[in-house]
């Protein structure tokens, strides 16, 4: 047998690094998620829908595994145009190349356009459930909680369950925890002190587009 082509490739030492794409319908949080998980600002966040327009890496780095997490459009159910076409293709090819997928919903409230994007979710890659915004007064009480994860588990084979609020922080080590096994065993692909792909021109030119989202509207 080839041994570059063995479960654990020369000098990676049980450390893991793979890709991670985060879907789920326009503002769920997924793009104030990937800010918390990587601890930086890289992708812009809106009340309204559709902010992120590019494919955003973020990449955090510790001293057993590197995530490199791929923030998406969401996907665009509702108008049917050129740009939401070519939206929903580039979510669909986010997902292609990874080693685990983030569906994520919000807590209390799973849509039509929650089950669209469900529909699309990989089945031979593992798909972890994260339910966002449990600090909202209608997701506290844990045995309503409970009920309303299983009736959305009961529509698709999830690898796995995290509870977060992105917006402040809670859950993310456990959900970082919880994504590390789905990775595969490798050296890390990016310096540990990088945090996106993107240039900071990139990076600036999109804060410019959040700030103006938030002062014109769409
Ligand atoms: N209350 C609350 N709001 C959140 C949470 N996560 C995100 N939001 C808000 O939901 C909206 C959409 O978030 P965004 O990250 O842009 O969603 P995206 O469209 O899925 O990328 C923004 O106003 C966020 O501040 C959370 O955990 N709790
Ligand atoms: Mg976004």
């Amino acid at each position: 047998m080839n041994e570059n082509l063995s479960e654990n490739p020369p000098g990676a030492n049980g450390y893991r690094c793979g890709f991670v794409a985060i879907v789920g319908r326009p503002n769920v949080g997924k793009s104030t998620l990937m800010n918390h998980l990587i601890g930086q600002k890289i992708s812009i966040t809106s009340k309204k829908a559709q902010t992120t327009r590019h494919k955003v890496t973020g990449i955090y780095t510790d001293d057993t595994a590197q995530f490199v997490f791929v923030d998406t459009p969401g996907f665009q159910t509702e108008h049917r145009n050129a740009l939401n076409d070519r939206l929903n293709q580039n979510v669909t090819e986010a997902m292609g190349g990874v080693d685990a997928v983030v569906f994520v919903i919000e807590a209390m409230r799973f849509t039509e356009a929650d089950r669209r994007v469900m529909r699309l979710l990989p089945k031979h890659i593992p798909v972890l459930l994260v339910v966002n915004k449990i600090d909202l007064s209608k997701a506290k009480s844990p045995s309503e909680l409970a009920a309303f994860i299983e009736t959305v588990r009961a529509e698709f084979d999830f690898a796995g369950v995290e509870t977060v609020s992105a917006k402040h922080g809670v859950g993310i080590a456990q959900l970082l925890h919880a994504l590390k096994p789905f990775l595969p065993e490798g050296i890390p692909l990016y310096p540990e002190d990088m945090v996106t792909d993107k240039s900071s021109r990139f990076l600036a030119a999109e804060i410019v587009r959040e700030k103006l989202f938030r002062y014109l509207g769409e």
